[in-house]
């Protein structure tokens, strides 16, 4: 027996809080990861879904070799292969593509599976270097990409967040999807006694955490803010001459506003008026108070009305002048993830497609060159993807030869002609960024790859090397890569031994009379038609998006795929505790089980988790149901769901 080790790493995941772990190896076998207890931000714990993430990694339902499809599409049949096999199948098959189609008819997709800038990068290396088509967008939170184009801040570092006097968390159940941000909230409260309010049509574990809850109707938020800010021009609390030096159109922003008193915002967004009154005026007189919002409230048709509208309440209230206050979507160190791809491998301009209009680009019969070759890799477009049947339905083309590499035979991998093992984070070097605070995270791989898996810089030098590319860039070994994402001042030595640092941006500035607060406010979300309900789909405490819906122990806390319902809906249906319904529309149909319970409003229904197609005792793919609509930036209008519930048979 040899003494245990402690190898320094970090989650991998698409999370806020990219926490610093400590992988323990025994005898070759990680048999424990923990948060680390020097980094300021872990503070020593991960999270239900990760803290034992070495199971994943032992998984017996792990892919360790690479595979080959020996059924039809979707059915999930395959034959193992060697690795010269598929390296050999996919190079001769996309040299095939390019020479008959051209390098566009390639298409890579990808997304946060691991935010490692080698596992999410190395590759795109590859698609540049053959002028592939690009990709753009983001399945997550495009709407607030308009803030930062016009130069909104969103975000500050969250750690300031302790000198906040009011918290609002607005569509954001952090003790679920972030809870590492939670405790700098807690902190606040006891040290300045700070009130946190939670604005979310589901009384979820964070609004239980917090001081209020305003269950709103979804979709109405921009309404609620109208009404804020009408009550603070009317009352003196707004800081005007903030507001006035920042913006270019605050006389017209105060028009906007002035025809939404709290009794109007009532009715719309169903909640009292005095409600609206009460949060308006602590708005306008705690300095300072931070807006908290999450990525849900985003993905609807008026994402960016959204987000501008928050953006216009914090710029309002002045409270930007302030350490802690604001309003916080997001925040990144100084990191350069994308240099990692090297953008400069690219000769010409290839056409760019939107990722989340994946199922489009695969069946629409104009597109020149067609999609004849496809990539996937760290996302699941078969279950995360709005009306994901057109998504299955591209797949399904008998002539598109489609690789997709992952750790577990997902509904994705099913529909793929050769599926390439993953390593997963305890097996290999990466380094990355963050989306919730300002650390670089280093991970040393704590044992080496199991079985055939590989690292994805792995999987680019082979692919490479035997298309005979010789760009010194597709050589390079995946520290190489890693440490072409670091800023120029960051030692990676340092970063080596430390296993991370922090490196903040710049404090978020404002040019004089720059920003636009008005926009129009849309009279709320199309109404449900008679009998419907909206159908939110949320994210679940122990999965991550689809990650883990497959692991026993989180798949066993989750129980099975849930609706929640209020009281009344329940009553006008017929319908009771723990029964199965059928939740269905226009697009299609999915059997699950009923939680009538007063944590949700009524008229919503609330449906968590990205559940698999497999095992079918808990088939529930929430995008069965979701329409091809996007705000106007492309974020994915999950949320404008409108649903029938009915007993199941
Ligand atoms: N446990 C867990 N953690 C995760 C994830 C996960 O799947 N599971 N996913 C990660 C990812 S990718 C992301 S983007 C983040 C997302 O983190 P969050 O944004 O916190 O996650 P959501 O659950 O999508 O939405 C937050 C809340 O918004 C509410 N909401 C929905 N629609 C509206 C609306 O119109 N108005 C208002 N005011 N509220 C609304 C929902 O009821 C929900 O409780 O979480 C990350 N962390
Ligand atoms: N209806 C509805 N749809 C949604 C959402 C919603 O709230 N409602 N949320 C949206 C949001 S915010 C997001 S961010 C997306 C998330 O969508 P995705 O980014 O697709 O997230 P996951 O479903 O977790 O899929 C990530 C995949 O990456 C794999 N993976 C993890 N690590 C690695 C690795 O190192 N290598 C490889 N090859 N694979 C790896 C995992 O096994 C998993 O299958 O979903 C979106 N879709
Ligand atoms: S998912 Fe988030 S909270 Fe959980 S360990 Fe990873 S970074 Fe930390
Ligand atoms: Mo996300």
């Amino acid at each position: 027996m040899s003494p245990a080790t402690q190898i320094k790493g970090c989650c991998p995941l698409d999370c806020q809080d990219t926490c610093a772990w400590v992988a323990t190896v025994k005898d070759g076998r990680v048999i424990s990861v923990q948060g680390s207890r020097e980094h300021p931000f872990t503070r020593g714990t991960l999270c239900a879904k990760v803290n034992d993430y070495q199971e994943r990694t032992y998984s017996a339902d792990r892919l360790l070799h690479p595979l080959r499809r020996a059924g039809p599409k979707g059915e999930g049949k395959f034959e193992r292969i060697t690795w010269d096999e598929a390296i050999d199948g996919i190079a001769t098959r996309f040299s095939a593509i390019i020479e008959e189609y051209g390098p566009e008819a390639l298409l890579p997709h990808n997304y946060l599976g691991s935010m490692g800038a080698v596992q999410r990068r190395a590759l795109m290396r590859l698609f540049h270097a053959l002028g592939a088509s690009q990709f753009h967008g983001s399945i997550c939170g495009a709407a607030s990409n308009i803030l930062d184009a016009e130069g909104h801040p969103r975000g500050f570092d969250p750690e300031e967040m302790v000198h906040s006097r009011l918290i609002i968390l607005w569509g954001s159940n952090d003790l679920s999807t972030c809870h590492h941000h939670f405790h700098f909230m807690k902190e606040a409260r006891r040290l300045n006694g700070a009130r946190l309010v939670s604005i979310d049509p589901r009384r979820t574990r964070t609004a239980r955490a917090c001081d209020e809850h305003i269950p709103i109707r979804p979709g109405t938020d921009t309404v609620l803010a109208a009404g804020m800010a009408h009550v603070m021009l009317r009352e003196g609390l707004a800081d005007l001459e903030f507001a006035r030096e920042v913006s270019s159109d605050l006389d017209e922003f105060v028009q906007q506003v002035s025809e939404w008193t709290p009794e109007r915002v009532s009715t719309v967004c169903g909640i009292d008026a005095d409600v609206v009154e009460r949060l308006a005026k602590e708005f306008g007189v705690k300095k300072p108070a931070v807006i908290r919002t999450g990525i849900a409230p985003q993905q609807s048709v008026n994402g960016e009305v959204f987000v501008r509208s928050v953006s216009a309440l914090a710029i309002l209230g002045g409270h930007w002048r302030f350490s802690g206050g604001g309003l916080f979507i997001e925040a990144y160190p100084v990191f350069y993830d994308l240099q990692a791809a090297r953008p400069d491998l690219m000769t010409g301009q290839p056409r760019s497609l939107d990722m989340v209009r994946l199922g489009q680009s695969l069946t629409d019969r104009s597109l020149e060159p067609p999609i004849m070759g496809l990539m996937i890799w760290g996302t699941n477009p078969a279950v995360v993807q709005p009306n994901v049947e057109l998504v299955r339905e591209g797949l399904r083309r008998e002539n598109l030869f489609t690789v997709v590499l992952e750790h577990f035979l997902n509904d994705t991998a099913r529909y793929a002609d050769i599926v390439l093992p993953s390593t997963t984070q305890l097996e290999h070097f990466d380094i990355q960024g963050a989306w919730g605070h300002h650390y670089i995270s280093l991970n040393h791989p704590a044992i080496a790859p199991i079985e055939q898996a590989k690292s994805h810089g792995e999987i680019m030098r082979l692919l490479a090397k035997r298309m005979g590319l010789g760009a010194p860039a597709l050589h390079e070994s995946d520290e190489q890569i890693a440490a072409s994402a670091l800023p120029p001042d960051v030692d990676l030595e340092v970063l080596k031994a430390n296993g991370w640092v922090k490196k903040s941006p710049v404090r978020p500035g404002f040019e004089k009379g720059k920003l636009r607060l008005s926009e129009g406010i849309p009279e709320a979300v199309k109404p449900p038609g008679a009998g419907h309900l909206q159908l939110l789909t949320p994210k679940s405490h122990y999965f991550l998006n689809s990650s883990f819906a497959n692991m026993p122990r989180q798949r066993k806390a989750e129980r099975q795929p849930t609706l929640d319902m209020n009281p009344s809906d329940a009553a006008d249906r017929g319908l009771s505790d723990g029964q199965q319904v059928l939740v269905k529309n226009e697009q299609g149909a999915l059997t699950v089980w009923l939680r009538v319970t007063e944590t949700i409003r009524p008229g919503v229904v609330s449906l968590p988790g990205k559940w698999w197609s497999v095992p079918v005792e808990t088939e529930a793919v929430a995008n069965m149901l979701t329409p091809s609509s996007w705000s106007p930036g492309g974020q994915p209008a999950y949320n404008e769901t409108f649903v029938e519930v009915v007993g199941a048979a």
